[in-house]
């Protein structure tokens, strides 16, 4: 009966539903702090966190409560109208990020494509680019998201193929390479957009003092630098925002994803004053970007983040799970790394590909995610204990190792 059940699942989604994901075969109907359970009642520790929008773990209840609590309230209004719970939510995100100004969205890529109209508006209206010149600077094996203008600057051919013509105005550099980017920039360039730690290339990240670097070179040329955070923001790297690692501070800064802890899609777009006031009414905007409900649901999530320790609990988790998958010195290891808790474990290529061992990973009670062919994503909610990353190594451990290293 209950294995019917899953099957039945899986068989209405095959019949009905786009085939454009390959997901692995569990099917989930409940989630818990760092814990999913199947339709069978399996339980599982989530190591992808949804993508790493669900750091504050599965239903926050002080998440949970502020978004039934709006729900019954007042859910949208549209930006025709004011809500009380917008200003609030600015104030509140601002002072957190220490920023001036906020757009708010829904979807990540809808906070990449408003920054990169925000960035072309800047070019022309400030910078004095030359109308339809400007170009922005975007990294080799990035991932910003599905819109057609975003996947017109990927280099994955899977993201891009037979979905042209593309939006112009594009240049790719190498990600970490600072020469590259410098002979790049030209008087037209508006923009360099990417992220702090590549999360879809398989978790790399650059060499120390690429940002900074990254940061002057932008000051120097006139070049808004626009961090993508969605994936690292929010605490994931061990920081609210990866690029305090290195001590900048981007002009525009894309968060998403934990905006939200996972209730809902919310995204913004974070900046300086002089950045933002390019923008007039009429000239962007979204039904549903800045709705009371998402408001409320967001401005609980960021304070869940901060009162209950989320990103130290990160720190110390992430280095206490790096260590202990480094300690198994799997023969199939190639690499072990990452920052805080958005972890990689890169398979030697003759380990035959990452997905196998996702597979076997479940079957131990781990949930993870391969990324391209060799990498298995490592991200847990970053409410997790030292038992619970225990427990992650031993399902490693019986994977890779044969056997079980703990009692
Ligand atoms: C999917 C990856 C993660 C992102 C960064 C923008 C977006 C994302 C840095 C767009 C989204 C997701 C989308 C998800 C898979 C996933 C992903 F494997 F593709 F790379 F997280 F690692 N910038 N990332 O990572 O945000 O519009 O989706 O809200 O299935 O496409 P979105």
């Amino acid at each position: 009966m209950a294995a019917h059940n899953a099957a039945s699942f899986i068989a209405l989604e095959t019949k009905f539903g786009a085939a454009n994901y390959r997901p692995l075969d569990v099917v989930l109907t409940r989630g818990e702090g760092v814990h999913v359970w199947d339709v069978d009642g399996r339980r599982y520790i989530d190591c992808l966190s949804a993508y790493s929008a669900v750091n504050q773990g599965h239903c926050h209840p002080k998440i949970l409560a502020a978004m039934t609590a709006q729900a019954q309230r007042l859910t949208l209004t549209s930006r025709a109208f004011r809500n009380d719970q917008l200003g609030a939510f600015y104030e509140e995100l601002c002072a957190l990020t220490h920023s001036q100004k906020a757009l708010p969205m829904n979807s990540g890529a809808e906070a990449v494509e408003t920054a990169l109209k925000v960035a072309r508006k800047w070019g022309y209206t400030v910078k004095g680019v030359l109308q339809d010149q400007a170009e922005i600077i975007v990294c080799r094996n990035n991932f910003h998201g599905r819109t057609l203008t975003i996947v017109g600057f990927s280099t994955d051919p899977t993201a891009r193929r037979d979905f042209g013509p593309f939006t112009p105005g594009f240049r790719i550099v190498p990600f970490g390479d600072i020469e590259a980017l410098e002979a790049a920039i030209t008087p037209r360039t508006v923009a360099f957009l990417v992220e702090p730690i590549q999360g879809e290339a398989g978790v790399i990240l650059p060499p120390p003092g690429y940002f900074r670097a990254v940061r002057e070179l932008c000051s120097a040329r006139n070049v808004i630098l626009i961090l993508d955070e969605i994936q690292t923001g929010l605490g994931r790297t061990g920081k609210l925002l990866a690029e305090e690692h290195e001590n900048i501070e981007a002009d525009l800064t894309l968060i998403g994803k934990a905006l939200s802890g996972g209730f809902y899609p919310v995204s913004a777009v974070l900046s300086n004053a002089e950045v933002m006031d390019v923008l007039h009414p009429g000239e962007h905007g979204s039904t549903f970007g800045g709705n009371p409900l998402a408001c409320a649901v967001a401005r609980a999530a960021l304070r869940v983040l901060k009162e209950e320790d989320m990103i130290e609990n990160a720190v110390r988790m992430g280095s206490y799970l790096k260590t202990g998958l480094e300690s198994l010195r799997s023969p199939l290891f190639r690499d072990v790394r990452g920052r805080g808790l958005m972890l990689a474990v890169e398979l030697q290529p003759e380990a035959g590909g990452a997905r196998a061992y996702c597979e076997a990973l479940l079957r131990q009670g781990v949930l993870c995610k391969e990324t391209h062919d060799n990498t298995i994503r490592i991200a847990p909610p970053l409410i997790i204990t030292r038992s619970q990353v225990e427990e992650v190594v031993d399902a490693f451990a019986a994977v890779f190792c044969g056997e079980q290293v703990r009692a």
